[in-house]
């Protein structure tokens, strides 16, 4: 009898599932695989099922023979390991980045004669109602505002991309990336207070005020479904802090962090070019309480973000800030640093990982850009923030178009570095 393997990434089975069992089951003996959460996530949706629950929808499928594990998007423990005859899987993974899956099999199915079948992908009114719903149900503030907490336990590290608004909202939610046979995406995003601020050309010091924040909270969640943290700044006053918290937590925002600074604060990266004062170790564990004990879920978080390498306070300082906020209810930390040589992040983060095993640590590696996620994960990060690089990356190339518009008095010399019309009228899907 041959043997036929299929891979599941769902959270529900509808038609076009049933239709590739039933497809498989003429080949020869179907073994079924699931994907797990850990590989779902790096090229699909979060799951809304959990993997026990579809393990077991998969194995309530008739005509399958056998349910097992597929731990990793690509298929070379499955393949060496079972030695299936046939790998059928819909045709919707012969193009964009799902083609490195389907070229991983086909090179793995070539050591032995193994052959693909590809099944017309199922587009039915159906099948586009289920995906829509999956999505819906990811967006609502319930589902996402604990997902950070849930990404935390299967991720190695939580990739989180700046973003300030609808548009930059679907670049995080979209961009997935084929590298090396592997694939990627973000799993969450940062709303950055300098670029929520310099989009609006204004600067970075808590002047754009919180109903202006919020607003840009709403159009980035409007359009997407990934996890959102959310820079609080100084988190202003004790009494006003406690009522951001309660509005972040039901927007359906994940994390909240918030800088041990007072006074006028001013972006990190002036360091102590500028005059910044930190916040006392006992005041700003007051605020840290005051949210903790605000808050109606044990899903949100308040990470603190301890400021004293930034204002060249010494590592000790940082350590006993670390001690003190996490006694205080911090759900995690973030330490900050504008050198461009880690190795002071790398000190702190050691100390820190070994007094505090599980507290999650996260990191925004601005200036000391050269250190990899694999690095950061060696030292016990679990979140990295690229903080502006969207921002970044857009201004100067709206300033060269416009520089050049003004120089050749027409826009055609620009053009062939746009994106093309046809392409930015369907950019945005319609409802
Ligand atoms: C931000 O993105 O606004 C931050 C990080 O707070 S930093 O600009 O490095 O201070
Ligand atoms: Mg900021």
């Amino acid at each position: 009898m041959k043997t036929v393997y299929t891979c599941f990434c769902t959270d529900v089975i509808h038609e076009g599932h049933l239709n590739i069992i039933r497809e498989a089951g003429k080949y020869g003996e179907v073994i079924l695989g699931v994907l797990s959460d850990e590989a779902m996530i790096r090229f699909n949706r979060f799951p809304t099922v959990c993997f026990e629950e579809r393990m077991k929808m998969a194995q309530s499928l008739e005509g399958v023979k056998k349910v097992i594990v597929q731990k990793d998007i690509m298929y070379h423990q499955i393949i060496r390991e079972w030695h299936p005859d046939y790998v059928i899987h819909g045709d919707n993974w012969s193009e964009g980045p799902m083609k490195a899956i389907r070229d991983n099999v086909a090179m793995l199915l070539s050591e032995y004669g193994g052959e693909i079948i590809d099944v017309p992908y199922t587009y039915t009114e159906n099948v586009k109602r289920i995906d829509e719903r999956v999505r819906e149900k990811l967006a609502m503030p319930e589902y996402r505002r604990r997902r950070l907490r849930q990404l935390l336990q299967i991720c190695p590290i939580v990739k989180t991309l700046e973003v300030h608004s609808g548009l930059t909202g679907l670049i995080a939610e979209k961009t997935i990336v084929e590298n090396n046979g592997e694939l990627d995406q973000f799993d969450a995003m940062w709303i950055s207070s300098l670029c929520d601020s310099t989009i609006k050309g204004k600067p970075d010091i808590e002047l754009v005020d919180m109903t202006s924040r919020f607003r840009t909270i709403d159009d980035v969640m409007e359009v997407t479904t990934k996890p959102v943290i959310f820079d609080g700044d100084t988190g202003g006053l004790v009494e006003h802090f406690v009522y951001t918290v309660r509005s972040l937590e039901r927007m359906g925002v994940s994390a909240v962090i918030i800088e041990d600074k007072t006074g006028l604060k001013k972006n990190s990266l002036f360091g102590t070019e500028v005059e910044q004062k930190q916040d006392s170790i006992e005041h700003f564990c007051g605020k840290i309480s005051a949210g903790k004990k605000i808050q109606l879920t044990d899903d949100f978080m308040i990470i603190a973000r301890i400021e004293s390498l930034i204002l060249e306070q010494g590592m000790e300082d940082a350590m006993n800030r670390a001690r003190a906020y996490v006694k205080a209810g911090a759900d995690g930390i973030m330490i900050h640093s504008r050198k461009k040589n880690p190795a002071e992040i790398f000190e702190f983060c050691d100390k820190f990982r070994e007094e505090f095993v599980n507290v999650p640590l996260v990191v925004v590696p601005t200036s000391f850009n050269q250190v990899t996620e694999n690095e950061l994960r060696e030292h016990g990060v679990n979140i990295v923030i690229y903080a502006n690089q969207l921002t970044r990356s857009a201004f100067p190339a709206m300033e060269r178009t416009a520089k050049d518009i003004l120089k050749f008095h027409r826009a055609k010399e620009v053009e062939e570095r746009l994106m093309p019309i046809s392409q930015i009228l369907t950019l945005v899907d319609e409802l």
